[in-house]
Protein backbone atom coordinates (compact mmCIF):
# COMPACT_ATOMS: atom_id res chain seq x y z
CA UNK A 1 0.00 0.00 0.00
CA UNK A 2 1.43 4.11 -1.01
CA UNK A 3 1.23 5.71 1.82
CA UNK A 4 2.23 8.83 -0.41
CA UNK A 5 -0.16 10.06 -3.05
CA UNK A 6 0.96 11.56 -6.54
CA UNK A 7 -0.53 14.97 -5.10
CA UNK A 8 2.11 14.62 -2.26
CA UNK A 9 5.18 14.08 -4.40
CA UNK A 10 3.47 16.94 -6.85
CA UNK A 11 3.65 19.50 -3.49
CA UNK A 12 6.85 17.98 -1.88
CA UNK A 13 8.22 19.15 -5.70
CA UNK A 14 7.24 22.29 -5.69
CA UNK A 15 6.89 23.43 -2.01
CA UNK A 16 9.52 21.40 -0.77
CA UNK A 17 7.73 19.91 2.08
CA UNK A 18 5.01 17.82 2.90
CA UNK A 19 3.23 16.52 5.78
CA UNK A 20 1.91 12.85 5.73
CA UNK A 21 -0.51 12.63 8.52
CA UNK A 22 -1.34 9.42 10.98
CA UNK A 23 2.02 7.61 9.15
CA UNK A 24 3.01 6.55 12.49
CA UNK A 25 0.20 4.44 14.75
CA UNK A 26 -0.22 5.92 17.89
CA UNK A 27 0.88 2.53 19.68
CA UNK A 28 4.98 3.03 17.93
CA UNK A 29 4.22 7.23 18.90
CA UNK A 30 3.72 5.74 22.68
CA UNK A 31 6.55 3.51 22.72
CA UNK A 32 8.77 5.40 21.32
CA UNK A 33 7.89 8.49 24.44
CA UNK A 34 8.29 5.73 26.82
CA UNK A 35 11.40 4.82 25.33
CA UNK A 36 13.05 8.25 25.29
CA UNK A 37 12.25 9.34 28.56
CA UNK A 38 13.49 5.50 29.63
CA UNK A 39 17.22 6.34 27.96
CA UNK A 40 17.23 9.38 29.28
CA UNK A 41 16.62 8.42 33.00
CA UNK A 42 18.64 5.80 32.47
CA UNK A 43 15.72 3.11 33.02
CA UNK A 44 17.14 1.65 29.15
CA UNK A 45 20.58 1.30 28.50
CA UNK A 46 22.05 4.67 25.95
CA UNK A 47 25.31 3.46 24.30
CA UNK A 48 25.24 3.95 20.99
CA UNK A 49 23.76 7.26 21.69
CA UNK A 50 24.57 10.75 22.80
CA UNK A 51 21.94 11.18 25.37
CA UNK A 52 21.62 14.77 27.80
CA UNK A 53 21.50 17.98 27.45
CA UNK A 54 22.24 18.57 23.84
CA UNK A 55 25.00 21.46 24.18
CA UNK A 56 26.12 23.23 27.28
CA UNK A 57 29.26 24.98 25.97
CA UNK A 58 27.97 28.39 28.29
CA UNK A 59 25.56 29.57 30.62
CA UNK A 60 23.55 31.33 27.63
CA UNK A 61 23.76 27.74 24.87
CA UNK A 62 19.97 27.36 23.98
CA UNK A 63 21.16 23.77 23.83
CA UNK A 64 21.34 23.58 27.33
CA UNK A 65 17.32 23.66 27.41
CA UNK A 66 17.32 20.74 24.85
CA UNK A 67 17.12 16.78 25.50
CA UNK A 68 18.65 15.05 22.54
CA UNK A 69 18.64 11.54 22.13
CA UNK A 70 21.02 10.65 18.75
CA UNK A 71 22.30 7.61 17.61
CA UNK A 72 26.28 7.46 16.72
CA UNK A 73 25.77 4.04 15.74
CA UNK A 74 24.29 2.56 12.36
CA UNK A 75 22.58 0.08 12.36
CA UNK A 76 20.84 1.74 15.54
CA UNK A 77 21.16 -1.07 18.30
CA UNK A 78 18.24 0.01 20.44
CA UNK A 79 15.31 -2.13 19.34
CA UNK A 80 12.59 0.71 19.69
CA UNK A 81 14.82 2.93 17.74
CA UNK A 82 16.05 0.78 15.68
CA UNK A 83 12.32 -0.27 14.72
CA UNK A 84 11.87 3.16 13.99
CA UNK A 85 14.70 3.74 11.47
CA UNK A 86 13.52 0.43 9.67
CA UNK A 87 10.04 1.32 9.63
CA UNK A 88 9.04 0.73 6.00
CA UNK A 89 6.00 3.11 6.11
CA UNK A 90 8.20 6.50 6.57
CA UNK A 91 10.88 4.68 4.53
CA UNK A 92 8.65 4.19 1.49
CA UNK A 93 7.23 7.79 1.85
CA UNK A 94 10.93 9.43 2.24
CA UNK A 95 12.38 7.26 -1.20
CA UNK A 96 8.59 8.09 -2.91
CA UNK A 97 9.19 11.92 -2.13
CA UNK A 98 13.13 11.96 -2.80
CA UNK A 99 11.51 9.99 -6.02
CA UNK A 100 14.39 7.33 -5.57
CA UNK A 101 14.76 3.59 -5.25
CA UNK A 102 16.32 3.65 -2.19
CA UNK A 103 15.94 5.78 0.85
CA UNK A 104 18.75 4.87 3.91
CA UNK A 105 18.88 6.50 7.05
CA UNK A 106 21.83 8.74 8.31
CA UNK A 107 21.06 10.24 11.13
CA UNK A 108 18.22 9.71 13.89
CA UNK A 109 17.90 12.63 16.18
CA UNK A 110 15.25 13.25 18.93
CA UNK A 111 14.75 16.63 20.13
CA UNK A 112 13.19 17.20 23.68
CA UNK A 113 12.15 20.99 24.46
CA UNK A 114 10.56 21.95 27.82
CA UNK A 115 8.34 24.76 28.24
CA UNK A 116 9.09 27.96 29.02
CA UNK A 117 13.19 27.86 28.33
CA UNK A 118 15.28 29.76 25.63
CA UNK A 119 15.09 26.62 23.11
CA UNK A 120 15.03 27.82 19.92
CA UNK A 121 16.34 25.86 16.79
CA UNK A 122 18.29 28.86 15.01
CA UNK A 123 17.59 28.48 10.83
CA UNK A 124 19.17 26.62 8.63
CA UNK A 125 19.42 24.41 5.77
CA UNK A 126 20.56 20.40 6.69
CA UNK A 127 22.65 20.44 3.69
CA UNK A 128 24.32 23.40 5.18
CA UNK A 129 26.12 20.06 7.33
CA UNK A 130 25.83 17.23 5.10
CA UNK A 131 27.07 18.92 1.85
CA UNK A 132 25.49 16.29 0.09
CA UNK A 133 24.93 18.11 -3.15
CA UNK A 134 28.90 17.75 -3.46
CA UNK A 135 28.93 14.01 -3.67
CA UNK A 136 25.43 14.51 -5.88
CA UNK A 137 23.15 12.93 -3.49
CA UNK A 138 19.55 14.26 -2.12
CA UNK A 139 18.27 13.79 1.23
CA UNK A 140 14.89 14.50 3.06
CA UNK A 141 14.27 14.56 6.80
CA UNK A 142 10.99 12.75 8.22
CA UNK A 143 10.18 14.61 11.23
CA UNK A 144 7.72 13.18 13.93
CA UNK A 145 6.60 14.77 16.71
CA UNK A 146 5.23 12.53 19.07
CA UNK A 147 2.96 15.04 20.88
CA UNK A 148 0.99 17.48 19.67
CA UNK A 149 2.68 20.73 18.08
CA UNK A 150 1.60 24.43 17.98
CA UNK A 151 3.12 27.50 16.69
CA UNK A 152 3.57 28.51 20.16
CA UNK A 153 4.56 25.80 21.76
CA UNK A 154 7.81 25.45 19.65
CA UNK A 155 7.07 23.24 16.46
CA UNK A 156 8.84 23.66 13.49
CA UNK A 157 9.11 26.35 10.88
CA UNK A 158 9.94 26.08 7.54
CA UNK A 159 10.14 28.67 4.43
CA UNK A 160 8.12 27.06 1.73
CA UNK A 161 10.03 27.10 -1.93
CA UNK A 162 13.55 27.10 0.32
CA UNK A 163 14.54 23.84 -1.30
CA UNK A 164 15.32 25.65 -4.70
CA UNK A 165 17.63 28.09 -2.33
CA UNK A 166 21.55 28.02 -2.82
CA UNK A 167 23.04 26.75 0.47
CA UNK A 168 23.50 29.96 2.37
CA UNK A 169 26.57 31.01 4.59
CA UNK A 170 25.77 30.05 8.26
CA UNK A 171 27.63 31.09 11.63
CA UNK A 172 27.81 29.67 14.83
CA UNK A 173 25.40 31.04 16.94
CA UNK A 174 26.80 34.48 19.16
CA UNK A 175 29.48 32.40 19.59
CA UNK A 176 28.00 29.23 21.80
CA UNK A 177 26.72 25.88 21.42
CA UNK A 178 26.33 23.57 18.92
CA UNK A 179 23.98 25.71 16.06
CA UNK A 180 24.76 26.99 13.49
CA UNK A 181 22.55 29.65 11.92
CA UNK A 182 21.91 31.02 8.35
CA UNK A 183 24.09 34.57 8.09
CA UNK A 184 22.27 37.60 7.47
CA UNK A 185 18.95 35.90 9.07
CA UNK A 186 15.94 35.00 7.29
CA UNK A 187 12.16 36.48 6.17
CA UNK A 188 10.85 35.29 9.46
CA UNK A 189 6.93 36.42 8.01
CA UNK A 190 7.36 34.22 5.25
CA UNK A 191 8.13 31.16 7.23
CA UNK A 192 5.31 28.74 8.28
CA UNK A 193 4.74 26.78 11.82
CA UNK A 194 4.04 22.77 11.62
CA UNK A 195 1.21 22.45 13.77
CA UNK A 196 0.87 18.21 14.02
CA UNK A 197 -1.05 15.43 15.62
CA UNK A 198 1.04 12.65 17.01
CA UNK A 199 1.81 10.02 14.11
CA UNK A 200 1.53 12.98 11.71
CA UNK A 201 5.09 13.11 9.94
CA UNK A 202 6.60 16.55 7.75
CA UNK A 203 9.00 15.47 5.08
CA UNK A 204 11.38 18.51 3.71
CA UNK A 205 14.28 18.27 1.59
CA UNK A 206 17.61 18.85 2.86
CA UNK A 207 17.73 22.68 1.36
CA UNK A 208 14.67 24.09 2.91
CA UNK A 209 15.41 26.65 5.25
CA UNK A 210 13.25 25.51 8.80
CA UNK A 211 14.07 26.44 12.48
CA UNK A 212 12.00 25.95 15.38
CA UNK A 213 11.08 29.14 18.13
CA UNK A 214 11.39 28.71 21.96
CA UNK A 215 8.72 27.00 23.47
CA UNK A 216 6.44 29.18 25.08
CA UNK A 217 4.01 26.42 25.13
CA UNK A 218 2.50 24.44 28.48
CA UNK A 219 3.84 21.12 27.22
CA UNK A 220 6.73 19.30 26.26
CA UNK A 221 8.08 19.04 22.81
CA UNK A 222 9.11 15.94 21.92
CA UNK A 223 9.54 15.25 18.27
CA UNK A 224 12.43 12.92 16.38
CA UNK A 225 14.34 14.13 12.63
CA UNK A 226 15.57 10.87 10.79
CA UNK A 227 16.74 11.71 7.70
CA UNK A 228 17.12 9.69 4.46
CA UNK A 229 19.45 9.89 1.43
CA UNK A 230 19.04 8.55 -1.69
CA UNK A 231 22.51 6.16 -1.89
CA UNK A 232 22.55 2.91 -1.24
CA UNK A 233 25.24 3.11 1.53
CA UNK A 234 26.55 5.67 3.93
CA UNK A 235 30.38 5.62 3.11
CA UNK A 236 29.58 6.29 -0.35
CA UNK A 237 27.40 9.28 0.51
CA UNK A 238 29.55 10.95 2.85
CA UNK A 239 32.84 9.94 0.69
CA UNK A 240 33.65 13.69 0.07
CA UNK A 241 33.66 14.35 4.09
CA UNK A 242 36.97 12.14 4.84
CA UNK A 243 38.10 14.58 6.61
CA UNK A 244 35.12 14.71 9.10
CA UNK A 245 33.04 11.78 8.45
CA UNK A 246 30.46 12.48 10.70
CA UNK A 247 28.00 14.00 9.01
CA UNK A 248 25.80 15.11 12.51
CA UNK A 249 23.70 18.06 12.07
CA UNK A 250 24.09 19.08 15.69
CA UNK A 251 27.27 17.78 16.81
CA UNK A 252 28.25 17.15 20.36
CA UNK A 253 30.90 19.33 22.40
CA UNK A 254 34.01 18.10 20.96
CA UNK A 255 33.35 18.42 17.40
CA UNK A 256 31.78 21.95 17.73
CA UNK A 257 34.88 22.82 18.96
CA UNK A 258 37.05 20.93 16.33
CA UNK A 259 34.90 22.21 13.37
CA UNK A 260 34.63 25.79 14.60
CA UNK A 261 35.82 28.52 11.94
O1 LIG B 1 13.25 19.84 16.05
C1 LIG B 1 13.89 20.87 15.87
O2 LIG B 1 13.80 21.86 16.61
C2 LIG B 1 14.81 20.99 14.69
C3 LIG B 1 14.86 19.75 13.87
C4 LIG B 1 15.56 19.96 12.57
O3 LIG B 1 16.27 20.89 12.38
C5 LIG B 1 15.35 18.96 11.51
O4 LIG B 1 14.54 18.06 11.67
O5 LIG B 1 16.00 19.06 10.44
Amino acid sequence: MAFVSAADIAYYREHGHVTIRRLLPRGDVERLVERLDGMLDGRYPSAGFVCGPASWETPDDPGRFILQVMATRFPVNDPVLAALAGNPRVRGAAAALMEAACATVFQQQALIKGPAAANATPWHQDDHYWQLQRAGFTAVTAWMPLRRTTAHGGTMWLLPGSHRHRIHDHHWTGGVSMFKTITGGVPEHELIPLELEPGDVSFHHKNVVHGAFANRGVERRIAIAQHYHNAPATSAAFAHRRRDPVPWKYQVKKHARSGRG
